[in-house]
């Protein structure tokens, strides 16, 4: 049985896309075998901007549907929306308080989203990476797959796992547990896909918040949806290099052969041996072919599971009873070494 365990979450905001795809789920289905996998809904993020409360609730179950219809199994392993398990952000508050301010100000996520007017941003937003820390620690994980954007968040966590374990080290060996109480987190960034851009321009990540629909290929999007996508999806007018360098300062192109690549499991080298020297629309074409073979019965999936709410709603419950008893486990130690009197 495997002992290492993998945690990871999507946020339920709307228009799921190719980047969160290739970039963390098809990775949260591949680790299944050789890992105790835990995959998160983290509802409790996704409010540190607005969410209409219908659509949250729509939300959480598409991302829910999205990772079974990928080949997620939650009945091996757990699958739960993040708000069904207090602990997150009982954790999260032990975290708030070892984190400097230092630190968060560093993160870049928060630069972007917060924009110019900071003031204006809410706390959460702020204090998301600790919160994210003890998602990922009060299962006391040590492998989390996430797309690029996620790295500097990943970092901070190992952080927090350190000073904690630093800070109270006499109270965790008082209590005769492990020294290294907090493991620290591997980030898994793997694949030819770890970070997909917008399809209207090569220098922006391909994100749920962008305006543009053409800018990403959401896994609802139907055939000729996804076709119309590609084929307006923005290039060069040089013709495909024959070897990956010839990549290089053509971010659109790239762009289109990394997902190639990830979508038929091929390297980026292996997909211009095969398409060097052709020219956009015919690459386009079989991009759309493929596209369409490896997204379409996953949509179609997704369509079936959120007309069935119910089933949805008992899948999370069901994780959520066991993600609890692990994270359970983690709190009633954490209060202890912190020097929290708790029922005995
Ligand atoms: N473009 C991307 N390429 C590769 N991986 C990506 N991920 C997100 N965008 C890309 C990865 O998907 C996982 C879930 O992401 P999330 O929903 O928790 O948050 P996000 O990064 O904020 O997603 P978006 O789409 O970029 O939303 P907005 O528009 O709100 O910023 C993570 O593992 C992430 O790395």
């Amino acid at each position: 049985m495997p002992t290492e365990r993998v945690f990871s979450g999507v946020q339920p905001t709307g228009n799921l896309h190719l980047g969160n795809y290739l970039g963390a789920i098809v990775n949260f289905v591949k680790l299944q075998d050789a890992y105790n996998c835990l995959y998160c809904v983290v509802d409790l993020h996704a409010i540190t901007v607005w969410q209409e409360p219908a659509e949250l609730t729509r939300n959480i179950r598409e991302v829910t549907a999205a990772f079974i219809a990928s080949g997620i199994d939650p009945k091996k392993h757990i699958v739960f929306n993040q708000s069904q398990v207090a602990e997150h952000a009982e954790l999260a508050w032990v975290f708030n308080c070892v984190a400097r301010l230092g630190w968060l100000n560093r993160m870049t996520q928060f630069k972007e989203k917060a924009g110019k007017d900071r003031e204006a941003a809410s706390v959460g937003l702020y204090a998301y990476p600790n919160l994210m820390a003890a998602d990922i620690l009060v299962y006391r994980a040590t492998h989390v797959p996430v797309g690029e954007d996620q790295k500097q968040h990943l970092e901070l966590a190992r952080d927090i796992a350190q000073k904690f374990n630093n800070d109270f080290s006499d109270s965790i060996r008082a209590h005769g547990l492990d020294e290294k109480f907090f493991p620290q987190p591997e980030p898994l960034i793997t694949g030819p896909a770890t970070r997909v851009m917008s399809l209207r321009d090569g220098s922006k990540k391909m994100s749920k918040s962008d305006p543009s629909d053409y800018s990403r290929i959401n896994l609802t999007d139907d055939a000729d949806g996804i076709a119309q996508k590609i084929r307006k999806a923005k290039t060069d007018p040089e013709p495909l290099p024959s070897e990956e360098k010839g990549l290089e300062a053509r971010p659109e192109a790239d762009n289109l052969v990394g997902i190639y690549a990830a979508l038929s499991g091929r390297t980026k080298a292996d997909v211009l041996r095969e398409f060097g020297g052709g020219q956009f629309s015919s690459f386009k074409s079989t991009l759309v072919d493929l596209s369409v073979e490896k997204l379409g019965p996953i949509g179609a999936e997704m369509k079936k599971l959120t007309q069935d709410p119910a089933y949805v709603d008992s899948v999370l419950v069901d994780g959520a009873d066991r993600a609890r008893a692990i994270a359970g486990q983690t709190m009633t130690s954490v209060k202890d070494i912190v020097g929290f009197i708790r029922k005995k």
